[in-house]
């Protein structure tokens, strides 16, 4: 059992990277493509809780949970326990041939805690990407039609089609070959820069307006928005936008699509994000990140008559739905069941919440606060204005880095620190990076 054997606490022991780090990367550039990318050169051993420990022995305070995945804590007693006692009896048998109850437990957790009250049913795959895919793919069936509208700012993942459907071609689809036919990127609410005072139904409307002039609805098979938006940089659409959206979509006949890779199973203080806005309806949830504890698995969730209009054999793939990452998930599944953990993400959000305000009071280059309980960040700008400032961006995250608190970026300017830490992080630790983050802040 792994528990308590990573101390709580920050310790940096070497310079970060440190020899080893710096070590190991050196074997890396020679061996590992240069296409996967390096943000922070630390390699690492062993995790528990809310701290990470390098090949160096530094302990670092996770504040990114490997972009929103260890939420439950990393080696979490559960899953740590449902893995090994998996992987013990069965690790493969390609559920679409021999089937195993794990795969159908997961699906019934997730058709109970998604919102929306109608019959739902699920299917599960490896990753987030090919959960948008799929939910794609479904919808199109459905519907018996093509388009797909996205918004502007959008990260829905790394395959052809999931590239296309996101708002920045670079990095992600420049030079990696043609683009997917009949997607088309429409306005998002972005409170922050959006023109003073416009409400959530107006920046719906103007969304609205670009889909009937640019795409009509005749062949608009699905919307496709992630509720609260995660490489974008956390935009909150403003109260009233998603509800004025899926409002519009079901009365001309178009399929929603929740993309709660990112902001969904308890990271937000609820189940999933979408459950923050008001009449806000989807008809199909993508999930991924969260659900495992670390372990590759994802999922489409969603009304029933939609998810079986793919004819049989048409959905599946050799690993979706793994049976040692099934049982992580219903370990997740269920600890968040039993009470506790939503609960701690909405005091972190408090906790954040709070502390982040006071840094934007006191510090004119924050120029917004924004976000849900362990989902929240800050936009950085040239103070007094609404211009990007990235360089402020790079300068805190490289303090953070070197003092022993990983910290992630975002953005599509790429001038937001986001904050997405491991619900098993106490207010101590929490409060500890905050306050190297905020030395980092008074030296800019
Ligand atoms: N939808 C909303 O946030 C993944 C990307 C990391 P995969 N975001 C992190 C990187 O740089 O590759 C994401 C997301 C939303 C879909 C995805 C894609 O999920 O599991 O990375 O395929």
């Amino acid at each position: 059992m792994s528990e308590f054997t990573v101390a709580q606490e920050r310790k940096v022991v070497t310079s970060i990277p440190g020899p080893k780090s710096q070590a190991l990367h050196q074997r890396r550039l020679d061996a590992v493509s240069a296409g996967a990318g390096a943000a922070l050169p630390v390699y690492i051993e062993k995790a528990h809780g809310a701290i990470i420990v390098d090949a160096d022995g530094n302990h670092m305070i996770d504040l990114g949970s490997g972009i929103g995945v260890t939420t439950i804590g990393h080696t979490n007693a559960g899953v740590v326990k449902a893995v090994q006692e998996q992987v013990a009896n069965l690790t493969h048998t390609l559920f679409t041939l021999t089937p195993y109850e794990q795969y159908v437990e997961v699906c019934e957790l997730l058709n109970k805690h998604t919102p929306g009250n109608f019959k739902k049913k699920s299917v599960l795959f490896n990753s987030g990407a090919e959960a948008v895919e799929n939910a794609v793919k479904i919808a199109r069936k459905a519907t018996r039609k093509n388009g797909i509208v996205v918004f502007d700012h959008a990260y829905h993942g790394r395959t052809n089609l999931t590239f296309t459907m996101n708002f920045k071609s670079a990095p992600y689809g420049n030079g990696f070959g043609p683009t997917a036919p009949s997607i088309q990127h429409v306005p998002m609410s972005y409170p922050y820069r959006d023109p003073q005072g416009m409400t959530g139904v107006e920046a719906a409307q103007r969304s609205i307006n670009y889909i009937e002039k640019r795409v009509g609805v005749e062949d608009l098979a699905a919307i496709v928005i992630e509720p609260i938006q995660g490489e974008g940089g956390f935009i909150v659409p403003a109260e009233g936008f998603l509800k004025t959206l899926s409002d519009w979509a079901h009365a001309n006949g178009v399929i929603v699509i929740a993309d709660e890779v990112q902001a969904g199973v308890a990271r937000t203080g609820k189940w999933f994000a979408s459950e923050h806005f008001e009449g806000w309806e989807p008809d199909l949830f993508t999930i991924a990140k969260g659900i495992a504890g670390g372990m590759p698995i994802s999922a489409v969730t969603g009304r029933a008559e939609i998810m079986d209009a793919s004819h049989p054999g048409g959905l599946g793939g050799t690993f979706g739905g793994n049976p040692v990452a099934a049982a992580a998930a219903v370990s997740v599944l269920k600890e968040i069941e039993a009470g506790g953990v939503i609960e701690r993400a909405q005091e972190l959000g408090k906790l954040l919440g709070d502390r982040l305000n006071a840094l934007k009071a006191k510090y004119p280059v924050i120029g917004d606060v924004r976000g849900h309980g362990a989902m929240m960040a800050l936009e950085f700008v040239e103070p007094g204005t609404l211009n990007p400032n990235k360089d402020a961006v790079d300068k805190l995250v490289k303090h953070c880095h070197s003092n022993g608190v990983l910290i992630l970026n975002a953005g599509t300017y790429y001038n937001v620190i986001r904050f997405l830490p491991p619900l098993a992080i106490s207010d101590a630790l929490l409060n500890e990076a905050l306050d190297v983050l905020e030395e980092g802040l008074a030296a800019l």
